[in-house]
């Protein structure tokens, strides 16, 4: 067997945490013939339940899985990593505002990003799933010395698997028949769920679904499940979430074309290099293959007029957040 790759989880003791890491160790992020190395990377309070789930992952069993280690050293945690999933963040409390929001996380992701930056492996590849996901990724993508930009990446494919599966409900078809959905933006409620390029068993979505529904149903539902789910389960999506990113990594490692459907697509946020003229270094969603295990905006979609109003609502969001960052001083 092949050197175990290093995966490193922040937020290991949390729910997502619980549901990504048994998916990690059974081989599901990186395919059957590759051992991981778990690094579970925790602050104090959360270690005992990070150390609990090292405690089941070892009960797994799983043949693919070399080891686990916890600990609240971010410089351990990042060292010679080749995948790291940043989910461990600091949720809005009780009348907290967006600056305090943003600088709390600051601290967080800061540190993060200059930990990988001075110890991870060269081919490292950065998933952030804490929120606000975009401007996290943006500000440890800032820290992170000598890592190409182009390796940090934050989750929208949660919101990417959401359109799709709504659509697929609308008209009938199974989701793998659907192609083309994108996700614009920002992953906040201003993010934009586009299905104008979709196809559903070939054929366009738009003539299969009206108007109205897009813009009544389909568009806030995407935009809000977060919000839904808390309220039907009482607590945020988990196990959706972790799957999401496990897509978004298999995807980023073995590719998104698949037998029957090479050109096919999904949405990842990335940092901005002036595609469908969102500002450079903004860390949007796009559209994106991956191809050779780096990603490739899908360049060239026509954006209507109507979607275009609502994309550059997310990117002046996207704006107002990096501006605050900067002013921070974290950037
Ligand atoms: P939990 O509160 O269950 O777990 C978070 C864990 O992170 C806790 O165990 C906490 O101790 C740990 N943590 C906090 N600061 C840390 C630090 N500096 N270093 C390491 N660990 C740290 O939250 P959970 O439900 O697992 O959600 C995690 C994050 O994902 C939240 O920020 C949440 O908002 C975000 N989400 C993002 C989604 C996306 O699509 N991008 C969707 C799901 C989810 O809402």
């Amino acid at each position: 067997m092949s050197e175990p790759t290093v995966v490193t989880v922040t937020g290991a003791g949390g729910q997502i945490g619980y549901s990504l890491l048994f998916r990690i160790a059974s081989g599901q992020l990186l395919g059957p013939d590759r051992p991981v190395l778990l690094r579970l990377l925790e602050i104090p309070q959360g270690l005992g339940a990070a150390e609990g789930t090292a405690l089941e992952l070892q009960d797994g069993a799983f043949p693919l899985l070399a080891g686990v280690e916890t600990t609240t050293e971010a410089s351990r945690a990042f060292e010679g990593v080749n995948v790291a999933l940043l989910v461990g963040a600091r949720p809005r409390g009780p009348g907290m505002e967006r600056g305090d929001l943003l600088a709390a996380n600051g601290g967080i992701f800061a540190p993060q990003g200059a930990a990988i930056g001075a110890g991870a492996a060269d081919d490292v590849r950065v998933l952030v799933v804490g929120n606000p996901a975009n401007t996290n990724a943006l500000i440890a993508q800032s820290a992170a010395a000598g890592v190409p930009a182009e390796r940090f990446t934050a989750l929208t494919r949660l919101d990417h698997n959401r359109a799709v599966a709504q659509l697929a409900a609308k008209t009938g078809a199974p989701v793998s028949e659907i192609d083309g959905v994108v996700i614009w933006g920002n992953h906040s409620a201003t993010q934009v769920p586009d299905l104008s390029h979709a196809t559903v068993g070939g054929r366009p979505a738009p003539d299969l679904v009206d108007e109205e529904w897009i813009a009544d149903e389909f568009i806030p539902r995407v935009a809000k499940r977060g919000a839904e789910i808390i309220a039907v389960r009482g607590s945020s999506s988990a196990a959706s979430a972790a799957s999401a990113a496990i897509d978004h990594v298999s995807d980023w490692v073995n590719g998104t074309g698949i037998p029957d459907r090479p050109e096919r697509w999904t949405s990842v946020a990335l940092p901005s290099e002036g595609w469908y003229g969102v500002p450079e270094g903004l860390v949007s969603s796009f559209p994106a293959r991956s191809v050779d295990g780096r990603w490739e905006v899908v360049e060239g979609l026509d954006v209507a007029p109507e979607w275009q109003a609502r994309i550059d609502v997310s990117i002046a969001e996207l704006e107002e957040e990096r501006e605050a960052v900067r002013a921070l001083g974290l950037l």
